[in-house]
């Protein structure tokens, strides 16, 4: 269903590759339209080699993909590959960022007043 959503692999650019050993996760991250944002990033897990602290190879398929599809530096969406094949019908929407959600206002850490306990 949704490979439609992501940019076609032959358009992209190279990417910048960056990782976050203590998430364990890999992130080649994207300006598709040159103006130094980052537009759209493809999120792997991390698969450390044996006894390595420093190499580590990716999981075969991308886990999350992040899309800021109108460009202007935040994304608007997340996708997840449920099942990890890289299969269109198992990407899902994980997160859309553009729809405003507020959360309830017990869930939120609260304020602590200076001298309160
Ligand atoms: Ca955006």
């Amino acid at each position: 269903m949704a490979c439609g959503k992501l940019p076609a692999p032959a358009s992209l650019p190279a990417p910048t590759i960056r990782s976050d050993a203590g998430a364990g996760l890999v992130f080649e991250e994207y300006d598709r339209n040159g103006d130094r944002l980052i537009d759209y990033a493809v999120v792997s897990v991390m698969v450390q080699a044996d006894g390595s602290q420093d190499e580590y190879t990716i999981a075969p398929f991308p886990l999350f993909y992040i899309i800021d599809y109108n460009y202007d530096g935040y994304a608007d969406v997340s996708l997840i590959d449920t099942v990890g094949k890289g299969r269109c019908d198992d990407i899902v929407l994980y997160q859309d960022f553009t729809v405003p959600h507020e959360e309830p206002k017990d869930s939120r850490p609260r304020a602590t007043v200076r001298g309160e306990a």
